[in-house]
């Protein structure tokens, strides 16, 4: 009987979900382990293969610790409101909702084919009513606590989409998703006050353990600067302060700049400089952030016709406006000491304005600023220290004088929390005919059904869809029952995704978001695997919200997610015309190294890139499965390379994982045949490491090397005419996480009357694992100085140890100093000393 992964598969898949045999039960004595996925967004194109290299390693990760003893909680959900379905939704004619649904089937269809083991029962997507409901509960604490407010803010408006978005969401001018264009308006928006958590969310990244690149992309991003705010007095019109991060540089300012937002501007202007300076303005508004902070533009600005005093020395400085200044950073106005600063040189240098120098720079520094250390100089009482000490002795002197005062800034602004679109969740909130803003709190508060048709509203711009369901929005006063407003924005799509891990928990309590038993039980996340490209949005705003629900004590947890894990993207080849025109793999062909169109001949150039449906290179599983089998696409998924690390898909590769699989089947039929096998000593030993190993590399999600060493145990054993049935047993338990269907059969076979995902994970003798003992050199200074009998595979340090205990060692070292131990495993050791 050969292998055949498409009767296996289903079948096994059937009985996994007939006998629920992944729901999980709070009550229980094991250890509790809570294994998350970033839940997906149900897009109306499905899986590919790309998109499953997470999925796949933490279900891997989850059925083993199912079988070390683990309690473990693998759910899975959908993240469903948002713009794309919205679009698809007007597109098929069909209500979002619909949409959702359908595209839910396909995605969970894709994630049962390759055997994921999620316990479906605690399955929901964020657009249920029973789950916004609390999304919008949530909102309304951050509300009552003053964290949720309205504002005009600058923000990034996109008119193709007609909506606002986040400064997140929005690159180089367009929206990172489609591509439209973005533009700076000022518009009443609701904002949520992270900034209020900017220190916790610094200081506990030091309680996870996440990637350090992540941590050092959310310490970036939060962006805490220390400084001083320092005060200048505008003449004829009163003190302006600045923010500063080198108050020691003061005695160097020689003009002063303002963003041409700030709210002084237009009062300090004087009347010939108006229209200049009111040009500039209005050139500089329509400038995304991204451009005007761009350290290679030319820095330009125009004269305000203001003079300010410089509070160190009270020189007279002019006040320029400057796009290279922004509003929402600091106190939108700097001090400009071109002397240190790189872009107040540039500045400088173009409008002829005075430099001093107040660090001496190093001899022959010439032509730029001096950004390095040194001792200050033209610096008054601060001539001759170095820059903290300088730094501390003026934010003294300013506090002393009241001229200033120690400060801190973050680079972080407050969570733009609107969106004028339909399918998201509805803001809870009513509008009084005063201005007064009243909670709805007959939650959930549901989207109107149907929005009329464009009508002539729309010359309102920008504006809400839910603006035009006249009857949803008009409502009373929940207080005075006088006729009032809903708020017609939505939220954004970072919101239900900010706390779905814990619905999870408790996913069907209708009273409370969660039960806090099940809180207690849970949290937090001990793993939670995603990709790299969440590292600041998602995983900031779920951190701040779990902050604000420490706070309310409705959690017990200060952090979501104990553990991350960031797997690589997936790669493949793909095919462009010189029009830049994509083609599908089928459509090509190669000849003499290069790719041409099957119709016609056209020369084509052919890349490895991210793998996406916009480039035409996208495998889907249901291909692969068909064709291999689930558990070889499992099996290829994690083996392509180290799970952080970017993978090529090569479809040829699974051929060497099935085959794999299709070896492991022989042993195993072989083994049959023959019974009364008994293990060599070398498959005892080799099993042993096997176990070792696997179970090593699972902890430290080592995923191919722990597959690589199960090929080499199959590869002993078929050399050795199959293993006994013991060493069967074992070997199956420890490739089951990997290729479950088949290993389930296998086990059964084996007559098991149990799951093989419910089986123990076999555990090794260390003892059963050193090889036999090898010889090692012991060099001093190169020279052969004693040979050491050692099992092989010893550790280094105790090799090491036992070197320099030799006798004849200790006498050629005497009192010299070791400078270096080299080492080569199993064969040599060589102390270097001088
Ligand atoms: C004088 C100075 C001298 C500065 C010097 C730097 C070097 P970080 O470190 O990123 O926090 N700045 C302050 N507010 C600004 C704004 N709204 N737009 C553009 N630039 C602004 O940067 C803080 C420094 O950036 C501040 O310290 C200020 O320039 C500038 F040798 O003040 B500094």
């Amino acid at each position: 009987m050969s292998y055949k992964p498409n009767e296996i598969e289903p079948k096994w898949q059937r009985i996994w979900q007939d006998t629920d045999a992944f729901r999980v039960s709070p009550k229980s004595d094991k250890p509790k382990y809570y294994l998350l996925d970033m839940f997906p967004y149900p897009s109306g194109h499905g899986l590919h293969v790309g998109h499953l290299k997470g999925y796949i390693a933490s279900d891997i990760v989850a059925r083993h610790k199912r079988m070390s003893g683990f309690n473990v909680l693998h759910p899975m959900g959908w993240d469903s409101f948002g713009l794309p379905t919205e679009r698809q939704a007007e597109r098929d004619n069909l209500p979002p909702s619909e949409v959702t649904r359908l595209n839910i089937t396909t995605f969970k269809t894709q994630m049962n084919m390759v055997g994921l083991s999620y316990d479906w029962d605690r399955e929901f997507a964020t657009s249920d009513p029973s789950f916004f409901r609390w999304t919008q509960w949530i909102f309304l604490k951050l509300f009552e606590m003053g964290l949720a407010y309205e504002a005009n803010v600058p923000v990034n408006w996109c008119p193709a989409l007609g909506t606002v978005l986040a400064d997140e969401e929005v690159k180089d001018g367009v929206y990172i998703e489609t591509g439209d264009p973005v533009e700076r308006r000022i518009m009443r928006q609701w904002m949520l006050k992270i900034t209020a958590y900017a220190d916790r969310l610094l200081d506990d990244l030091v309680k996870v353990d996440w990637p350090e690149q992540v941590k050092e992309l959310q310490r970036n991003w939060i962006g805490r600067s220390e400084g001083a705010e320092i005060f200048f007095e505008v003449e004829d019109y009163g003190p302006i302060t600045v923010f500063t991060t080198r108050p020691d540089t003061l005695f160097g300012a020689t003009f002063f700049v303002l963003s041409p937002e700030h709210p002084a501007v237009e009062k300090i202007t004087t009347s010939e400089r108006s229209d200049v300076v009111s040009g500039y303005v209005e050139k500089a508004g329509r400038m995304s952030e991204i451009d005007r902070t761009d350290m290679k533009r030319e820095k330009t600005g125009v004269f305000t016709g203001a003079y300010a005093v410089n509070p160190a020395n009270n020189d007279r400085i002019p006040v320029f406006i400057a796009d290279y200044v922004l509003m929402g950073y600091g106190t939108g106005a700097i001090m400009a000491v071109p002397g240190q600063d790189q872009r107040d040189w540039d500045f400088a240098a173009g409008y002829d304005l005075p430099i001093i120098r107040t660090i001496r720079p190093p001899e022959d520094f010439e032509g730029q600023a001096y950004v390095g250390e040194g001792p200050a100089i033209n610096s008054g009482f601060l001539d001759g220290l170095g820059v903290e000490e300088a730094k501390r002795r003026m934010i003294e002197w300013l506090e002393r004088e009241g001229k200033g005062r120690r400060a801190v800034t973050y680079r972080l602004r407050d969570w733009l929390f609107s969106r004028q679109r339909y399918w998201g969740e509805p803001l809870p909130i009513i509008h009084g005919p005063n201005g007064e803003l009243e909670p709805e709190t007959n939650l959930p508060l549901l989207l109107p059904e149907r929005i009329p048709e464009e009508d002539s509203l729309r010359e309102h711009e920008p504006f809400s869809p839910l603006e035009r369901a006249i009857d949803w929005v008009r409502t009373a006063l929940p207080s005075t029952g006088r006729p009032a407003k809903r708020d017609t924005n939505v939220m954004p799509q970072w919101a239900g995704s900010s706390w779905y891990y814990l619905r999870f928990i408790d996913p069907r309590n209708a009273k409370t978001p969660w039960d806090i038993e099940f809180e207690y039980i849970w949290m937090p996340v001990d793993l939670y695997v995603g990709g790299i490209e969440h590292a600041t949005l998602h995983l900031l705003y779920a951190r701040f919200w779990h902050k604000v629900l420490y706070d309310c004590g409705l959690v017990s947890t200060e952090e979501p997610f104990q553990r991350l894990f960031n797997q690589g993207m997936v790669h493949s080849r793909s095919y462009r015309d010189n029009s830049g025109r994509y083609y599908y793999p089928e459509q090509v062909y190669e000849k003499d190294g290069e790719w041409l169109t099957k119709d016609g001949d056209l020369p084509l150039n052919s890349r490895i890139e991210k793998m996406s449906k916009s480039r035409y290179n996208v495998i889907r599983p249901e291909q692969v499965v068909e064709e291999y089998g689930a558990d070889s696409l499992r099996l290829y998924k994690v083996f392509m390379g180290p799970l952080k690390a970017n993978a090529i898909w090569q479809t040829d590769g699974l051929s060497g994982t099935r085959r794999f699989l299709d070896r492991a089947w022989h042993m195993f039929e072989v083994s049959k045949a023959y019974s009364d096998i008994e293990d060599s000593e070398e498959i005892e030993r080799a099993l042993h490491q096997t176990i070792k190993k696997v179970t090593e590399d699972l902890e430290n999600l080592r995923l191919n090397t722990a597959i690589s060493q199960l090929m080499i145990f199959v590869n002993q054993a078929t050399a050795q005419d199959g293993v006994s049935r013991d060493t069967l047993s074992r070997f199956i338990r420890l490739l089951a996480p990997f290729a479950p269907h088949v290993c389930e059969e296998i086990w059964q076979s084996l007559g098991n009357e149990e799951l093989v995902l419910n089986a123990p994970w076999p555990e090794y003798d260390p003892e059963k694992c050193i090889e036999s003992e090898v010889t090692i050199v012991v060099q001093v200074n190169g020279k052969l100085r004693a040979r050491l009998v050692r099992p092989s595979g010893a550790e280094e340090a105790s090799v090491r140890a036992a070197a320099l205990d030799q006798q004849t060692v200790r006498q050629q070292i005497g009192d010299k100093e070791i400078m270096n131990v080299i080492y080569i495993p199993d064969k040599l050791t060589n102390i270097v000393v001088n």
